[in-house]
């Protein structure tokens, strides 16, 4: 089974542009308790290279794009956000890693639970481990 699943995010256009709804327990298939959004991002410098043991995340790029690795310790996909309406869900467990970020890229994150560092695996050879017990 493929990691790469979308959140259903739909651009209700007209004229005067587009807007699109994230709602909790709608599109948005958790509780939402915190967003964060990653600015001034620079082309060459990757981000991410953890994994969360509970935490459940949809990211969007808002503007701009960039490339999401992720691997459930079993398999690595890739993909590109490169649209305000593709939401990837990330569920827990899963290790990303964010590439070639575009310079006008604005990453937005929706979280499941607030910020807990004790909630990352941020060593590859740790979350390998952790994933076998999955
Ligand atoms: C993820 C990817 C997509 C906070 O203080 N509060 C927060 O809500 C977050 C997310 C981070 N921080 C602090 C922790 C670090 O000192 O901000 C700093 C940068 O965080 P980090 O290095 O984890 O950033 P990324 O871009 O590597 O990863 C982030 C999220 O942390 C992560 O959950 O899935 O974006």
């Amino acid at each position: 089974m493929t990691l790469i699943k979308w959140a259903e995010l739909v651009a209700i256009g007209d004229g005067r542009g587009q807007l699109v709804s994230l709602e909790e327990n709608k599109n948005i298939p958790f509780e939402i308790k915190r967003v964060y959004y990653i600015t001034d991002l620079k082309p060459g410098v990757p981000r991410g290279f953890h994994a969360h043991r509970h935490l459940h995340q949809v990211a969007v790029c808002v503007a701009g794009r960039c490339r999401f690795v992720l691997d459930d310790g079993a398999k690595r996909e890739e993909v590109w956000l490169d649209s305000p309406t593709k939401g990837l869900i990330i569920g827990n467990m899963v290790w990303r890693e964010m590439h070639d970020f575009s310079e006008d890229c604005v990453l937005m994150v929706l979280a499941s639970e607030h910020y807990d560092e004790a909630d990352y695996i941020r060593k590859y050879e740790h979350f390998l481990e952790a994933a076998k017990h999955v």
